[in-house]
């Protein structure tokens, strides 16, 4: 690819598990990608002046919008990811609950917000958080609609106005948020939508935006903070995981057994914080294993009638998980159940269960996204912390044990930006909480208060009401100054009742001249 776009280029989009095509979407230039960004500027000055109270009041509306559009997303969703009606639903649902959680939270986490200024008296002080401008949203293809909605719903409460480029997978599903943005009566040009493939999400890099938010693979991540350098622009990215269970031998074999399940299995593993990989003591391995695969084995993996685990969602991702399972399986690990592509059902891989894994094979140390568990025995805790902060990803985890406070403290030592204690993706349903990595797994934060905060940056300011003027410090710098200086010192410089009584007797000796240096 050279990067390139000829004019009226087109890509079609696939439905996984049937051989039909969705659709065509133009393939947006970088002029074309330019002129949304400048639409989008129009848009957002009015729509950044908008007191936070009210913005936060007129993106409520989105939450009715979408309990009204539900089944054409869901529809959508499923048309283009193949993935199960409960799990589209779950998308909304979570769409719903984060712009429910901004329409509370983000006036108080804009607005002004006092602050104390110390020694330095007549004067006030507070900060107010700002929109970037134009914030740029590249997104993948797993959560189309979600991961969209995400960063969307973020930038528009903080202020901003959005350019998205979508998946060329899945653009249809992303396209929606903009349709419901104008459902809602938002204004015009607010969130534009580029589709188009790696050429549009370059130019989209390399635009004017004010900011760059991206989810997806750590080696585009790379390119898109590069091309991001360029004009200084601050990027935000959620790249990919090898997300880890912590089984300890003093859990409850049914709740981590069914929860490391629905980890690993939800969404064919095609979701930035399943369960890659579970580590297990010793002592539960076999029965953790032994549960577990019963369990997988009683999943319908299909793409027709009820299914539980759809289909890959690319033919590429299809290749990785083929090539980690056969590297683990020629090394040496066994699969319990799985193994391979489901029989009449080319875009799906059954759910497979792997034992005698080697932490250093790929499928337990690179992200294999997709319906694939490979169970690691430890001898202990240590060794499994050992081996999960080994990684060179660092997105989310989770540890299951008895002992809660335990867990909480296994969980603190897990280099990971989430981690649960005896859950997994409920994680994600609490809109509170932000979603972000560590190392390879990207910086930044989506959701939560620091996902607003993501959105926009902190504009700090300073009122001087009364006082001398000038003012003491200023110039011409005389001895006097001097001395005033080091008497605040003697004060501030000392901690406790009794340090700042006798800073206090220093300091007022050296300004009546009594005082040594
Ligand atoms: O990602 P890409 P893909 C991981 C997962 C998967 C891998 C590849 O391991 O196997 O990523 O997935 C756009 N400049 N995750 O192919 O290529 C592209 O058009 C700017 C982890 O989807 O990173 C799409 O819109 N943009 C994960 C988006 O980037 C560019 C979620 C993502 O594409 C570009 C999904 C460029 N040069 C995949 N090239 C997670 N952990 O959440 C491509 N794009």
């Amino acid at each position: 690819m050279d990067g390139r776009v000829p004019e009226g280029a087109t890509l079609e989009v696939d439905e996984p598990g049937r051989e039909s095509i969705r659709g065509e979407v133009p393939v947006r230039t970088p002029e074309e990608v330019e002129a949304a960004v400048e639409r989008a500027r129009g848009a957002q000055a009015p729509w950044g002046g908008i007191p936070p109270r009210k913005r936060a009041a007129r993106l409520g509306r989105l939450v009715e919008v979408l309990g009204a559009e539900t089944e054409t997303v869901v529809e959508e969703i499923r048309r283009e990811t193949g993935k199960p009606e409960v799990e589209a639903l779950a998308e909304i649902l979570a769409s719903v609950e984060l712009v429910r959680y901004y329409r509370k939270k983000a006036p108080r986490v804009l607005e002004r917000r006092r602050v104390g200024t110390g020694w330095v008296v007549g004067k006030s002080a507070y900060t107010r958080r700002e929109p970037w401008g134009v914030v740029g949203v590249i997104t993948p293809w797993n959560y189309p609609f979600l991961l969209a909605m995400d960063s969307v719903t973020a930038a528009l409460f903080a202020g901003n106005a959005v350019v998205l480029k979508p998946s060329e997978h899945t653009p249809f599903s992303s396209a929606l948020v903009a349709d419901l943005v104008e459902k809602a009566e938002l204004p015009e040009n607010l969130v534009q939508v580029v589709t188009g493939d790696g050429r549009t999400g370059a130019a989209l890099a390399s635009s004017d935006v004010d900011k760059i938010v991206f989810t997806g693979s750590p080696a585009t991540g790379r390119k898109v903070m590069e091309a991001a350098a360029g004009n200084l622009t601050p990027v935000a990215l959620e790249l990919g995981g090898k997300d880890p269970a912590v089984v300890l031998a003093d859990a409850d074999l049914e709740r981590a057994a069914h929860g490391v399940v629905h980890g690993a299995f939800y969404n064919a593993g095609q979701t930035c914080i399943s369960t890659e990989r579970v580590f297990v003591e010793e002592a539960l391995h076999d029965r953790f294993a032994e549960r577990v695969t019963e369990l997988v084995r009683e999943l319908r993996a299909g793409t027709r009638d009820a299914y539980d685990v759809g289909p890959m969602v690319t033919p590429d991702q299809m290749e990785i998980v083929e090539s980690h399972v056969s590297e683990a399986v020629e090394s040496g690990a066994r699969a319990l159940t799985g193994g391979g592509r489901v029989e009449g059902e080319p875009d799906v891989f059954a759910p497979t269960v792997l034992v005698d894994v080697d932490p250093s094979m790929k499928v337990a140390c690179e992200e294999s996204f997709g319906p694939v568990l490979p169970i690691v025995k430890v001898r202990d805790a240590d060794e499994a912390v050992r081996l999960v902060n080994e990684s060179r990803y660092g997105l989310f985890g989770s540890v299951w044990t008895s002992d809660l406070e335990r867990g909480r403290r296994i969980a603190h030592r897990l280099e990971l930006g989430g981690v649960s204690v005896n859950d997994t993706l409920t994680h994600y349903v609490v809109p509170g909480l932000p979603m972000g990595g560590v190392g390879e797994s990207g910086f930044g934060s989506r959701r939560g208060v620091e996902g607003l905060e993501e959105m926009s940056r902190p504009r700090s300011i300073l009122v001087h009401r009364v006082g001398m003027t000038p003012e003491l410090w200023w110039y011409p710098y005389t001895e006097g100054t001097s001395r005033l200086m080091r008497a605040i010192l003697d004060v501030r410089g000392r901690l406790g009742v009794t340090g700042f009584l006798k800073g206090l007797a220093r300091a007022a000796a050296r300004m009546t001249g009594r005082g040594s240096g």
